[in-house]
């Protein structure tokens, strides 16, 4: 097991990371820009290190200080948390080529998940389900192009390969408009990342957005931890997340669960893992894998028992997994409302000093959050400064905690989007479960209406 962990990141996953490697008896180096040299968790730190200016290009990008961070506080290994360089595999590889451990998969694997198409071609060899589509990327040819957009059927989406998250989608949903629309996805994936490969699906209008946690160690022993419903979302920034996923059969979840799993025997996958799938008229497709622990991880903490963030140190330390599928059973429900540091109905950010900082708490009733009374969000990051997670024995349970834990934080000196959240807990639609990834964008048009009148 290793001897010191840095984090390479800030917030509250750069907390929740320390919290495991510290329960783990691991020494932990923290790495800081100068905006976050007062945060908590460089407090708590054995060691801290400042890799440069606010600007995350300068610092939680910058690799050469992140590694050299690592060699002058002789940490053993390095976790990437999520987002910044967690998917980078370049990153990994230059981690593990300077002699230390990544926490996460290896560089190749996370280069295989970030080429969408190559993703694809991988599941589809797993025989995990996908959304109907090209064979690979488009050829040039656009009587090729026709003929495969004419066999799948309008609406379609092109999509860029080196893309994800939404960015480098478009719909296009008359023949007419196909060539134009795959040469302007083209240029725009060829400006925004360096690739013009695009491939192209079935548009499915209305979907669900459920996804798959899985752990892998290195003795190719996978399990599945179940799902997520992470369908509320705006923008594709995702606000509530819950598992299990209402009104989806347990049956169906363990049968695509088994699919990821033999996937990631095949790939030879290591570490945490997300197999993200659009769910719509009881049928899954396979859209992305994140090759990183999510945002939302504690959803599953709650309803499975596993602490992912100790699991991914001791898959990256070489033990092998301490259970078997068999010994997963979920239990409950558990939902999470993503706090930001901005205005819950327009979404503009809102940094600054926090005067008051007032936490829920009471059974199954989690707070993941680096803030405290008196620190100061500074404007050049992420707006997420926070999660607030609930877990009962049923999801109305959940919900109700939920909606109690919501009515008792109390924060001054910023805007959260708590209002939002309030209002989100008490949508009736919401609260009888199953909404698409466009409810929340279609019920906010109307909420924002109102609260003009007001
Ligand atoms: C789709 C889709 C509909 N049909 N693919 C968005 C981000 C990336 N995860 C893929 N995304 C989508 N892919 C097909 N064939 C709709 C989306 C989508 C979406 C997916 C999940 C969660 C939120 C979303 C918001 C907008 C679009």
């Amino acid at each position: 097991m290793f001897g010191k962990i840095l984090i390479a990141n800030r917030g509250e996953i750069a907390l929740r990371i320390q919290r495991a490697c510290r329960m783990l008896g691991i020494k932990t180096v923290a790495v800081h820009s100068v905006a976050d040299k007062d945060a908590m968790y460089v407090r708590l730190a054995d060691e801290s290190v400042c890799i440069g200016p606010a600007q995350s290009s300068e610092s939680y990008l910058n690799i050469p200080a992140i590694i050299s961070a690592a060699e002058v506080t002789d940490a053993e290994a390095i976790h990437p948390g999520y987002g910044f360089l967690s998917e980078n595999a370049d990153f990994a590889d230059r981690v593990e080529k300077s002699g230390f451990a990544f926490i996460g998969p290896r560089g190749d694997t996370i280069r295989l998940m970030g080429d969408k198409v190559n993703a694809k071609n991988a599941m589809i060899a797993a025989g995990v389900p996908c959304v109907p589509g090209s064979d690979g990327a488009l050829p040039d040819d656009p009587k090729e192009i026709l003929a495969i957009a004419k066999r799948v059927g309008y609406p379609v989406l092109i999509k860029a390969s080196a893309g994800g998250g939404g960015r480098g989608m478009r719909v296009v949903r008359t023949e007419a408009a196909l060539i134009n629309s795959v040469n302007l996805t083209k240029t725009e994936a060829k400006a925004a990342f360096g690739s013009d490969k695009v491939y192209l699906e079935k548009f499915l209008e209305n979907p669900r957005h459920i996804e798959i946690q899985v752990l892998s160690d290195n003795f190719q022993n996978a399990v599945h931890l179940y799902e997520r419903d992470c369908s509320m979302q705006r923008r594709n920034q995702k606000v509530v997340e819950e598992s299990p996923a209402p009104g989806i059969a347990r049956k169906l979840i363990e049968k695509l669960g088994a699919r990821c799993v033999d996937a990631c025997r095949r790939i030879g996958y290591r570490g945490a893992g997300t197999f993200e799938f659009l769910y719509e008229n009881g049928e899954f497709y396979f859209i992305e894998m994140n090759t990183r622990v999510q945002v939302e991880h504690p959803v599953t903490e709650f309803v499975t028992g596993v602490d992912i963030i100790a699991e991914q140190i001791r898959i990256a330390a070489g033990e092998r997994l301490s259970f078997r599928q068999r010994d997963i059973t979920p239990k409950g429900a558990a939902i999470e409302c993503r706090i930001n540091a901005e205005d819950g109905f327009t979404f503009r950010p809102s940094p600054g000093k926090v005067t008051r900082w007032h936490m829920p708490g009471g059974p199954g009733v989690r707070l993941d959050s680096h803030v405290y009374a008196g620190y100061t969000i500074p404007a050049h990051y992420d707006s997420m400064i926070g999660k607030l997670i609930c877990y009962g024995d049923t999801r109305e349970q959940a919900l109700a905690r939920m909606q109690v834990a919501l009515s008792e934080i109390l924060v001054e000196g910023i805007n959260t989007n708590v209002p939002l959240h309030r209002q989100i807990l008490s949508d009736l639609k919401f609260m009888q479960g199953g909404t698409s990834i466009h409810y929340l964008e279609e019920r906010l048009a109307e909420w924002q209406a109102v609260r003009k009148e007001k």
